[in-house]
């Protein structure tokens, strides 16, 4: 059936997921049981005291399956006596099917209301504005491509109900964007973190969170939150700030919020019995270029000092309008919030904190070949260069090209989570990316001197810039020290 075929591509093309598999997929479809069998077993007592909740929606031209589904899923999961209404909020979309037909087909649908914004807010706007209307105790808040297994919401309104400061994530898993394959599994699930560029990381439970825990279906403490899917009581939410308002679009409002959540003193937690699933796009389906002003707000109001390690690795990043957040840095003087250190500390101290000693950071750029500079692509395709350094144009975006020279006399690209340092396999004259240790092996070691030359301490060689013979590839290399330019390095923060 290449017809067939055709059109499901041209659907990929679209909305970066095969809607055309998904419209033939029934919109009340059951989930396979992804729960933890000990979630099986657990009683609700006070169930009559829970409180209700309100689940929020916000889409922006969404497909019309995926976005139904998302509402029949929490109609057709959720307790009649917790589930107060669902509000879907209209995010100004342009798509037709949004428009007369939406309306139609929900207004047969009890409890579901819809809102539509008079211009596109972005997705923290149209969250409030299906917040400020909603009757629940508790926000719930969706993503518009979602869909809840059985038994999700019980689990996070019981830990408000206990609760009132702690902000619940269920587990989320994976629908696939191509087949439609519900993915998860029963197993421990995954906490949030971030790395330096203020990127949100899944991460292992940690052992001392482990430890916390008494069973395995107690709420998993996490850093940070992936964002679309939550629940919070309406009253600690609007006693936290709810949003920052200044946010557009798409990104960073998640790093915020939790940052927030954990240092005005709430806590974020994860029910490994809750589980919704999520539909990861193929890749984004509209632009998101105001990720990074959002991201500079939460650094601004909430990191110190500790601002300075993500600029270094955004550098770009001090070149972003980002607005006024004085209403924000005020809010944090009135709720007598922590300051980020603590938040390190104590709940992320997983989390390298980088040294970034003046100098000895930034591009790490050669004498001799003055436009080159180190350069790791952890996820590179080609084989040849899988998992080395190579040598490319100097760009002063930070990111690829970040390199951080520790007084342990490691060279480690530290913008990414997990970190990896430079080292040398036995044998090999090349480097190679390997992940950091806590106190680094001889292999690890170079040593950055006076005059600029890098010099590896296990092999007693420097590395030196080298374009690879019959090619357009330039790499560092081992070579016996001499006192070529080609063995001259300095670090450089951005560019001139
Ligand atoms: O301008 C917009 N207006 C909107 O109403 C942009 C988006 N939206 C809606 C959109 O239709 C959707 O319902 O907002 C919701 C989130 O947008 P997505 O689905 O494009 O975001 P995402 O799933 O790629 O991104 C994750 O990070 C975002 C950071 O801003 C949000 O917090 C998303 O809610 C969040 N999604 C999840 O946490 C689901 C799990 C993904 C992971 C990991
Ligand atoms: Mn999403």
């Amino acid at each position: 059936m290449p017809e067939e075929l055709r059109l499901q591509e041209e659907s990929v093309e679209r909305h970066q997921i095969n809607i055309y598999l998904s419209d033939r997929i029934s919109l009340h479809r059951r989930l396979p049981e992804r729960r933890n069998p000990l979630c099986m077993e657990k009683k609700y007592e006070n169930y009559d005291k829970f409180p209700t909740t309100s689940v929020i929606i916000a889409f922006y031209n969404e497909a019309w399956s995926t976005l139904l589904r998302t509402v029949y899923s929490v109609l057709e999961t959720s307790p009649d006596m917790l589930l107060e209404e669902v509000i879907l909020v209209d995010d100004y979309s342009d798509r037709e099917h949004l428009k007369e037909r939406l309306a139609t087909e929900l207004s047969s649908l009890p409890k579901v209301r819809l809102l539509r914004a008079n211009k596109r807010e972005g997705l923290v706007r149209a969250r409030l504005l299906g917040a400020s209307v909603a009757k629940g105790d508790v926000l719930t808040f969706l993503d518009c491509h979602c869909e809840c297994h059985e038994g999700w919401l019980e689990p996070l309104l019981e830990r408000i109900y206990e609760e009132e400061s702690a902000v619940v994530c269920p587990v989320i898993d994976v629908i696939t964007w191509d087949t439609f394959e519900y993915l998860g599994n029963a197993g421990e699930p995954q906490i949030g973190g971030f790395d330096w560029r203020l990127v949100f990381t899944w991460h292992v439970v940690p052992e001392r969170e482990r430890i916390r825990m008494k069973s395995p279906i107690d709420v998993i403490r996490s850093p940070t939150m992936a964002g679309g899917l939550f629940a919070v009581s309406k009253k600690y939410f609007e006693y936290l700030g709810s949003y920052d308002t200044g946010m557009e679009v798409w990104g960073g409002e998640n790093i915020e919020f939790s940052f927030r959540i954990w240092q005005c003193g709430g806590s974020l937690e994860i029910h490994p019995c809750s589980h919704v699933g999520h539909v990861f796009p193929k890749k984004a389906p509209y632009s998101r270029n105001k990720a990074l002003a959002n991201s500079v707000r939460a650094a601004e109001v909430w990191m110190d000092e500790y601002k300075e390690l993500y600029y270094h690795r955004n550098p770009h990043a001090r070149l972003e309008p980002y607005g006024d957040v004085t209403d924000r840095r005020d809010l944090r003087i009135k709720l007598r919030c922590k300051d980020f250190r603590w938040f390190l500390d104590t709940v992320y101290p997983e989390l390298h904190v980088p040294e970034d000693r003046p100098g000895f950071f930034g591009m790490l750029q050669n004498k001799g070949l003055k436009e080159y500079c180190f350069d790791y692509n952890p996820s590179s395709e080609n084989q040849d260069f899988d998992h080395h350094v190579t040598l490319y144009h100097c760009h002063g975006m930070g990111q690829n090209q970040f390199f951080e020279y520790t007084s342990q006399n490691e060279i480690r690209y530290n913008t990414q989570q997990p970190e990896s340092c430079v080292s040398v396999a036995t044998g090999s004259d090349s480097l190679l990316m390997e992940l950091c240790k806590d106190t680094p092996p001889e292999e690890q070691k170079f040593i950055l001197q006076e005059d600029g030359s890098i010099f590896h301490v296990q092999t007693k060689k420097c590395v030196q810039a080298e374009r690879k013979p019959l090619s357009d590839i330039f790499m560092p290399l081992l070579r016996d020290c001499t006192n070529s330019e080609n063995q001259k390095w300095f670090f450089k923060e951005r560019m001139a």
